[in-house]
């Protein structure tokens, strides 16, 4: 299993179109398009940084993963999302270590990435999303 790059940094907002002006026109962030992905709760906005991205995210319903965080924190930096190119032996590893998968199996993400998060408590404090390209499987 090779781990390839930091695909994304998730960054929760209250309000996308709002905080895409910034990172777009401000910034000058390559602005990709935005998506609902239904099964996480979530419209999220995609900006290209280099060979990395900036996702911004924004609940679509108040049982929102992304809702509580922001009731909790407030905006501010989400997840990391570590590219590989094998999700199924990223969680097998993981299990056989010890760490809470909070997904034991991969979904589906945006852009129809295979994705499986890793609870704060097992990283660091930080929000872990593992994904695949779904072309990699
Ligand atoms: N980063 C760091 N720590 C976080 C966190 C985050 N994003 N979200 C929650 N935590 C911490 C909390 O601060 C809390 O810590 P303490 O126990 O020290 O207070 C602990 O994790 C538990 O948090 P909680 O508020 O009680 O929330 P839950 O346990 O209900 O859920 C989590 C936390 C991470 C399991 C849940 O948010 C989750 O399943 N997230 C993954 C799914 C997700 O976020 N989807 C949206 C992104 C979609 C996408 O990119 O496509």
């Amino acid at each position: 299993m090779t781990v390839e790059k930091i695909d994304h940094i998730g960054i929760a907002v209250d309000n996308i179109e709002e905080w895409i002006v910034y990172y777009r026109d401000t910034l000058g962030l390559d602005y990709q398009g935005s998506e609902v992905v239904e099964e996480q709760k979530v419209k999220v906005a995609f900006l290209q940084i280099g060979e990395s991205r900036i996702e911004l995210l924004e609940p679509t319903s108040d049982d929102s993963p992304v809702a509580k965080f922001l009731e909790k924190r407030g905006t501010g930096i989400h997840h990391i999302a570590i590219r590989v190119d094998d999700i199924e032996a990223a969680i097998r590893s993981h299990k056989e270590a010890g760490a809470r998968m909070i997904d034991e199996s991969p979904r589906i993400g945006a852009h129809n990435m295979r994705i499986a998060f890793i609870h704060p408590k097992s990283t660091g404090g930080v929000l872990m999303e593992l994904c695949q390209k779904p072309s990699d499987h």
